[in-house]
């Protein structure tokens, strides 16, 4: 399997204690009744948990997910929109490695054990690429491909990566870097489910590799076959996600570097405690 490592990277040190590690599997999904029993019966065996983040979906997408995957566990979220799903996800997920799923059947759960292999090898942070050798989409336009690439291309000047495909929303990574990913779900005063503040919507894949990307982790990319989506419409908009991918880019610029500092930490773990990278996060003055 081709995992390219794309650039900086802290100091690793992996242990293995257990022989495998516990792998959740976080889906976003709106309206995704007639996508989600094709996507569930593709998952893998093995995996230790699957949590469904629910975007108030006014088709029968609980329902269809408890009958098609009855240990799923299904939340809800606290505003509106994938990021904000992401993060709601993030923060009820206790495996030791954290794979984001697409619910509409572009990301193919079949490819999992391949990020899961990345991570096992060192990485921390599995990012899939529609654009290596062994990957591809039949989903992508001519237009959002012209707009990943520019964006691409910008958070790769910045940021001294070599990602070869920013705006995919197919990764995995090790449950420490939540702490560079630093998303917030919580609770926020007279916000609601139709509430959307900054990287609650797409941006949030941007947030994520561009915060991955400043901290220095250790990036591998795993080669994927974005599917288009089996049934319904798209829930992003070229433009109007586009401007908040490019506004992300300049914000988390400005926002100051984090680094990952390398320092041996022993993580208080609820499971396992085996898979844990030992590096962490210092926040430097911007
Ligand atoms: N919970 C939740 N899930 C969402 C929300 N918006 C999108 N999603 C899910 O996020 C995933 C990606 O959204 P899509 O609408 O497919 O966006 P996309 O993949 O960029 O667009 P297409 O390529 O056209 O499918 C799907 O599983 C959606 O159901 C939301 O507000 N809440
Ligand atoms: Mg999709």
């Amino acid at each position: 399997m081709a995992v390219r490592d794309t650039g900086k990277h802290s100091q690793l040190n992996v242990r293995a204690i257990n022989p495998e590690p516990l792998v959740s599997v976080v889906i976003p999904a709106k309206n995704e009744a007639r996508n989600l029993p094709d996507v569930l019966a593709r998952i893998p065996s093995g995996i230790y948990e699957v949590i469904l983040v629910d975007g108030a979906s006014t088709d029968d997408t609980v329902e269809d997910a408890r009958q098609h995957r009855p240990d799923i566990a299904i939340i809800g979220q606290t505003r509106m929109g994938k990021g904000n799903a992401l993060a709601c996800g993030f923060a009820a997920a206790s495996g030791d490695f954290i794979v984001m799923l697409d619910a509409d059947g572009s990301t193919n759960p079949e490819e999992i054990p391949r990020f899961v292999d990345a991570l096992k090898g060192g990485a921390d942070f599995a990012k899939g690429s529609r654009f290596m050798p062994g990957a591809g989409s039949s989903d992508i336009s001519r237009l959002r491909q012209l707009g990943n690439y520019w964006l691409n291309k910008i958070v790769n000047l910045l940021y001294g990566t070599r990602y070869t495909d920013l705006c995919y929303g197919y990764n995995a990574f090790r449950r420490e870097c939540l702490l560079v990913i630093d998303l917030d779900g919580g609770e926020v005063e007279g916000a609601d489910e139709s509430t959307m503040l900054w990287g609650d919507g797409f941006e949030v894949e941007t947030l994520i590799n561009v915060r991955i990307a400043k901290a220095g982790l250790r990036v591998a990319e795993v080669p994927s076959f974005e599917r288009s989506r089996n049934f319904g419409t798209s829930n992003l908009n070229a433009f109007s996600d586009g401007i908040r991918v490019l506004r992300t880019i300049n914000a988390e610029h400005r926002r100051g570097i984090r680094r990952a500092a390398a320092i041996t930490v022993s993580y208080q773990r609820e499971v396992g405690a085996s898979w844990s990278i030992i590096s962490t996060v210092v926040e430097e003055a911007s």
